[in-house]
């Protein structure tokens, strides 16, 4: 007797495995070239021609605070820095999707989104010194970027609980990367989302290495996407480097989680163009200067940038006038940040703990005694 049709399909492990690779086909709205492939999804996305800009100011916005932060790092200016060149578009265009409402659950190489949400350059510089001030989010909903890889999964989880409880119409959204979805926070984060119909978006920026692991020794899963089925989530794959495609995913996931049904996990696909950190870390050591080349050719900027000259709304000499603009804000936010008082110990202790115990409060008074 033969096995039935139905069994024959649980039994086959080889369309298990075709089918999981098929299963997630790339968002692509604007390509390498700068050329639309897909105008209904252009239509969709509904950028006026103002928001066009905008995004394109904040996208270099980002790139030259990466050059600074850059610089500022190699002169012993900046304590930890996390390169964002390249990931402009799986950053920006994602959060120039949300709402000021919304709360955002960044992690360490986020700090863009925060800026744009509305966090001031200094403390971004004072939180990369390790500077508690730079951990104090006063207007903006935001956490301060998360070191703890996946953590803010579950923040982010709890955060849209208590969204959903208060029957606010907003959605937290957290960052984390492609190495994060091998963390049990990944999970936890998701399923507990997913079990509690809260609004929440999940972000995995697949820039394809977790330091110098790469993406492939990470997990067998032949997409990060198929991680958010597992809890049950709507999950999509979208060209990280496409900032059209990256607006036009968040946008619907927003709503759809804003709607009531839910959160959505996105996998971006996308690429650090620099090094892991500031901290020592030599890429040439782990991949090649070829790989990185062809990553480089698909990268957000030239992308945009051609798109945009095409419509005549953006030109090289707009783009000077701009990142003038943003250097003497950067500036500033140097400027600023230098201006505060330097860390005491006796201030860090006691701004870590909300009551200090016993043991806290007497080096509290020790170092304050010492005037450290
Ligand atoms: C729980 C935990 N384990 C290990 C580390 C050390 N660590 C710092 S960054 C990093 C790689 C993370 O890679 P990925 O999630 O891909 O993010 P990316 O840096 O590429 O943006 C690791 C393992 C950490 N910070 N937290
Ligand atoms: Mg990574």
């Amino acid at each position: 007797m033969a096995v039935k049709d139905d069994n024959k399909q649980v039994l086959d492990f080889n369309l298990q495995m075709e089918k999981q690779t098929d299963s997630f086909p790339m968002l692509q709205v604007l390509n390498n070239d700068g050329e639309i492939v897909d105008e209904d999804a252009l239509k969709e996305a509904g950028l006026s021609d103002d928001q066009l800009v905008e995004l394109m100011k904040q996208m270099v916005f980002s790139r030259v605070l990466h050059e600074r932060s850059t610089k500022l790092a190699k002169q012993g200016r900046l304590g930890f820095y996390a390169p964002t060149i390249g990931e402009e578009a799986s950053q920006i265009a994602s959060n120039y999707a949300f709402e000021k409402g919304d709360w955002l659950f960044p992690g360490y190489r986020d700090i863009p989104q925060l800026v744009m949400k509305g966090w001031p350059i200094y403390k971004a510089f004072l939180w990369s010194r390790g500077h508690y001030e730079g951990n104090e989010f006063d207007d903006v909903n935001g956490w301060m970027p998360q070191i703890i890889i996946g953590a803010q999964y579950v923040e982010a989880a709890g955060a849209a609980l208590g969204l959903k409880m208060r029957k606010q119409p907003n959605v937290a959204y957290a960052y984390t990367g492609d190495g994060g979805t091998s963390q049990g926070d990944f999970y936890e984060g998701m399923n507990f989302a997913g079990a509690y119909n809260a609004p929440a978006v999940f972000f995995s920026q697949n820039n394809e290495y977790a330091i110098s692991t790469p993406r492939k020794l990470q997990t067998k899963a032949p997409h990060l996407a198929a991680k958010g089925w597992a809890a049950g989530l709507p999950s999509l794959v979208v060209d990280g480097m496409d900032p059209i495609a990256m607006y036009l995913a968040s946008k619907k996931a927003r709503q759809w989680a804003v709607d009531g049904n839910g959160p959505v996990f996105i996998e971006t696909i996308t690429n650090r163009l620099g090094a892991h950190s500031m901290s020592g870390d030599d890429p040439l050591r782990y991949r090649t200067q070829e790989e990185i080349d062809e990553w480089t050719k698909k990268e957000p900027l030239i992308r945009f940038r051609k798109y945009l000259e095409g419509l005549g709304f953006w030109s090289e000499e707009i783009e000077n006038d701009w990142t003038e603009v943003v250097n003497e804000q950067i500036d500033d936010g140097v400027k600023q940040a230098d201006g505060i008082d330097k860390q005491k110990i006796s201030d860090f202790i006691e701004q870590t703990l909300e009551v200090p115990g016993q043991a806290a409060q007497e080096q509290i008074n020790k170092f304050r005694g010492e005037g450290k």
